[in-house]
């Protein structure tokens, strides 16, 4: 058996530069204080080196940006060529592919018009051979301009405020609320080095809990668990040094008004800041606008997109996102505790949506 050794300053650090490499479930083999070097403390861990699918995927995802790239140039070069066009005939066919693409991936029937008008208007002018590719750019950007987007929300730190930055997470049941919340706890942590504290509030579902626990060893972020509104602040008050305090909450059936109701008391009593409405991409467009109705109690200020990796209808999301007034600020794509998770990004949606590949042709 091969093993591997991390040693870091802190506990939390070596165990996760192992998982970073590893995997949420590696074999630790030994884990804790190491002899001292000098004066200096240092924490250990050991695991068990198995082949894991991190490099590939990180070739997968070196081949997937350089992908994207070609295709922003080549949009780029479609739009130059329009502008430098001449009129010509109007190609059905390119609108055609584009609009079954577009009902494809479930875009609500009145954006599918929207971005039909918008890119017709742009081929009135094109030669009949760049048709297609015309259509794609035109397409790309008016999709891109459909989708509300904000930047992600960035923690100053308790010294430049006072008090923690208070954050809830709301949403169904099973759409990624805790994975993401202990993504954000993990990049916040790790990579800003800010103080984190994790509220599991109302966590009736066995296991809940546990599962953050687990993450907060981890991450090395204390997790208190509360029952009620009263509870969650006595619970924030201990944490009242903590420089960003993430607040989970259980997920209730769209059609639970009363429970929804009282996840809305629990946030309102940790005074949040920001309420994220956690929205899957593998739903269908019905379930995601019931979603963001059943949840407007919660009074959400910005949407997270996740599960984009299995969803083969994004233009759902669209729909949602416009219905729910939120900004999308995340989107993730994959279980992955912190990788799969990145800013929102419109234009990189668009392209999601439209597919990355030669344009709209053989997308039907
Ligand atoms: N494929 C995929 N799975 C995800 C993603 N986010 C979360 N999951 C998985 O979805 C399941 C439910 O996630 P969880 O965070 O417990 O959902 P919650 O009930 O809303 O808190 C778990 O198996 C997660 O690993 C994602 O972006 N993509
Ligand atoms: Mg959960």
């Amino acid at each position: 058996m091969t093993t591997v050794r991390y040693i870091a300053d802190s506990m939390a650090e070596a165990m996760f530069a192992a998982r970073r490499n590893h995997g949420m479930d590696v074999r630790v083999l030994r884990a804790g204080p190491r002899a001292s070097r000098g004066r200096r403390m240092a924490f250990e861990v050991v695991v068990e080196a198995r082949v894991t699918a991190t490099a590939s995927r990180r070739a997968a995802r070196a081949a997937l940006a350089r992908a994207v790239m070609a295709a922003r140039i080549a949009a780029r070069e479609a739009t130059g060529t329009l502008e430098a066009a001449h009129p010509g005939a109007r190609d059905a066919g390119a609108l055609a592919r584009l609009a079954a693409r577009l009902r494809a991936q479930s875009l609500p029937e009145d954006l599918v018009a929207h971005v039909i008008a918008s890119v017709r208007g742009r081929l009135d002018a094109a030669a009949a051979e760049e048709m297609d590719a015309i259509a794609h750019a035109a397409a790309l950007s008016a999709l891109t301009a459909l989708m509300p987007v904000s930047e992600p929300i960035a923690p100053r730190g308790a010294a430049a405020t006072g008090r923690p930055l208070v954050i809830g997470v709301a949403g169904p049941t099973g759409v990624g609320k805790t994975t993401t919340l202990a993504k954000l706890a993990s990049i916040w942590r790790i990579d800003r080095g800010l103080r984190v504290g994790i509220i599991a509030a109302d966590a009736y579902r066995v296991g809940a809990v546990e599962q953050l626990r687990t993450y907060g060893r981890i991450l090395g972020v204390a997790v208190h668990a509360s029952e009620g509104p009263s509870a969650a602040a006595e619970a924030l008050a201990r944490m009242s040094d903590r420089d960003v305090v993430l607040v989970d909450t259980p997920g209730r059936g769209h059609r639970d008004a009363a429970r929804i109701g009282e996840i809305a008391a629990v946030l309102r009593a940790v005074h949040v800041d920001e309420t994220l409405l956690v929205l899957p991409g593998a739903s269908s467009a019905r379930a995601l606008e019931e979603s963001v109705d059943a949840f407007r109690p919660t009074a959400p200020t910005r949407t997270v997109l996740t599960k984009l990796d299995e969803s083969e209808g994004l233009g759902a999301l669209v729909g949602a996102v416009r219905r729910s007034a939120c900004p999308a600020a995340w989107f993730t794509d994959g279980q992955e505790v912190p990788d799969d998770i990145e800013r929102a990004d419109a234009a990189e949606f668009a392209r999601r949506i439209l597919g990355r590949g030669e344009g709209t042709a053989g997308a039907a």
